[in-house]
């Protein structure tokens, strides 16, 4: 296993749009491995391919309360969405910053799991917005992209000024 280096906003490499998996075989099996300990040494919640400059289809995630329950979603598309919901939200990408963002409250997702084999999954609160923020990050945006311009630009500040401190 290895711990990945997330790529941090607004690295222009967050807005590559991942690929579908084509297979689901042993080299995708190692990124998924290596992601989940990437995920849990961050530590985060979730985690796209695309945060770790892997540009495929594939997202982690445990939103468990002692870290037990690893969620797998290789090429996953929503089915259907329904309500609206505010969440608070942070980013591995983004680290320090945390803002709320308004987003379909259920879903339904379609999705591979580690074997390859299709499944479809409800899900609301956390694990909605959890799921939609990493979807998200497949197709190349960042949550910051919600927030208003003014808030955007102070953001890419604050994380360039962080840069030139740890220079
Ligand atoms: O660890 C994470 N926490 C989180 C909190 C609220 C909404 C979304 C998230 S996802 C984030 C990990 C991450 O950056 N995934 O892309
Ligand atoms: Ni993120």
């Amino acid at each position: 296993m290895a711990i990945l280096e997330i790529v941090h906003y607004p690295d222009p490499r967050l807005y590559t749009v991942a690929k579908p998996v084509a297979v689901v075989d042993d080299n995708i099996r190692k990124l998924v491995r290596d992601m989940a300990e990437t995920m849990y040494a961050a530590p985060g919640i979730g985690l796209a391919a695309t945060q770790v400059d892997e540009h495929q289809q594939v997202i982690v995630m445990d939103i468990s309360e002692d870290k037990s329950k690893l969620q797998v979603f290789i090429n996953p598309r929503i089915l259907q969405a329904d309500g609206m919901q505010e969440f608070e939200e942070g980013c591995l990408s983004v680290p320090g910053i945390f803002e709320i963002v308004k987003r379909p409250e259920k879903i339904t997702v379609e999705a591979l799991d580690i074997e390859g084999k299709k499944f479809k999954l409800n899900a609301d609160g956390l694990l909605a917005v959890c799921i939609q923020h990493e979807m998200d990050h497949l197709k190349g945006k960042v949550f910051v992209e919600y927030l208003s311009q003014l808030k955007q630009i102070r953001i890419k500040n604050k994380m360039k000024k962080r840069l030139r401190e740890t220079m």
